[in-house]
């Protein structure tokens, strides 16, 4: 089986202690960052996705290979995000309340801090107040992650809150996630969504006009 492949299933099988050394031997034989994450991990995670679907897998399965792909993304980081970049703007970004899926959010974090911009970083179930409070402390852009559809509308939730402390004007909104698609984001008024962490990178950069 080639390296990238027993990557993928070693997140499959949620073998953490597996995958770690796995991933240092495929950045020690050059293999690019860009294509362990992509072959490696996030297709690991949509195969995991697809296993619980069909009644394969649990939450504790799905829970473990999370924690694996973790690991990984623990050791991709510096591969993947650029040292001593100037910050071309502060982004609030975090998983909407009710939602504890974090792989997503965290890769758009690290893709952002890659391209520049300055991440405060408030986790999971974050409550609209608690964005609202992040754009007092002088973020420009709130990122809202949703993996549910359940916790979605709590992006509009928050859109609410963030007019209602009259910070609307001078905030950009950025969704994204799985089920979050371009007609949802018109739908709430958000200002961009991306499909993924990389075109993430691009909407953010062009919300600030740094494009
Ligand atoms: Co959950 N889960 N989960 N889960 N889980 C999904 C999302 C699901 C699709 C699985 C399935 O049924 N096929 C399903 C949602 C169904 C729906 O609502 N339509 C689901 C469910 C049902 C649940 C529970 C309700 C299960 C239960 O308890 N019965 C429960 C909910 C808990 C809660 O949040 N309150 C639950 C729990 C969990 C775990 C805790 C076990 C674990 C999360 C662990 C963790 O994150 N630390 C988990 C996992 C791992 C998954 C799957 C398998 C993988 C998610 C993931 O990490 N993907 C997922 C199935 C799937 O996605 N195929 C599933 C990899 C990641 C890189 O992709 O997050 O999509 P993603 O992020 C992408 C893009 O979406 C985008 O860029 C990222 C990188 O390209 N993106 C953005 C994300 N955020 C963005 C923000 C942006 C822009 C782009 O701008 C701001």
């Amino acid at each position: 089986m080639a390296l990238i492949d027993e990557i993928r299933q070693a997140v499959i099988d949620g073998q953490a202690k597996v995958v770690v050394p796995k991933v240092e031997q495929a950045l020690s034989e050059g293999i690019a960052p860009d294509k362990i994450l992509h072959e490696g991990l996030i297709s690991a995670m949509s195969e995991v996705g697809r296993m619980f679907e069909e009644g394969e897998y649990f939450v504790p399965e799905m829970l473990i290979a999370a924690r694996a792909m973790a690991a990984a993304l623990d050791l991709l980081k510096p591969h993947l995000v650029e040292q001593g970049v100037e910050p071309i703007g502060k982004v609030a970004i975090g998983t909407v309340k009710g939602d504890l899926h974090d792989i997503g959010k965290s890769l758009v974090a690290m893709m952002l801090e890659g391209a520049g911009f300055e991440i405060m970083d408030l986790g999971v179930d974050v409550a609209p107040e608690k964005f609202v409070s992040a754009l007092n402390d002088g973020a420009q852009i709130v990122a809202m992650s949703a993996l549910l559809t359940t916790t979605m509308p709590n992006m509009k939730a928050t859109i609410a809150a963030i007019e209602q402390a009259g910070l609307r004007d001078r905030t950009k909104i950025l969704i994204g996630g799985a089920p979050v698609t371009e007609a949802y984001a018109n739908e709430i008024g958000a200002d961009g969504y991306a499909p993924d962490a990389s075109s993430a990178v691009r909407k953010a950069r062009a919300l600030i006009g740094a494009a």
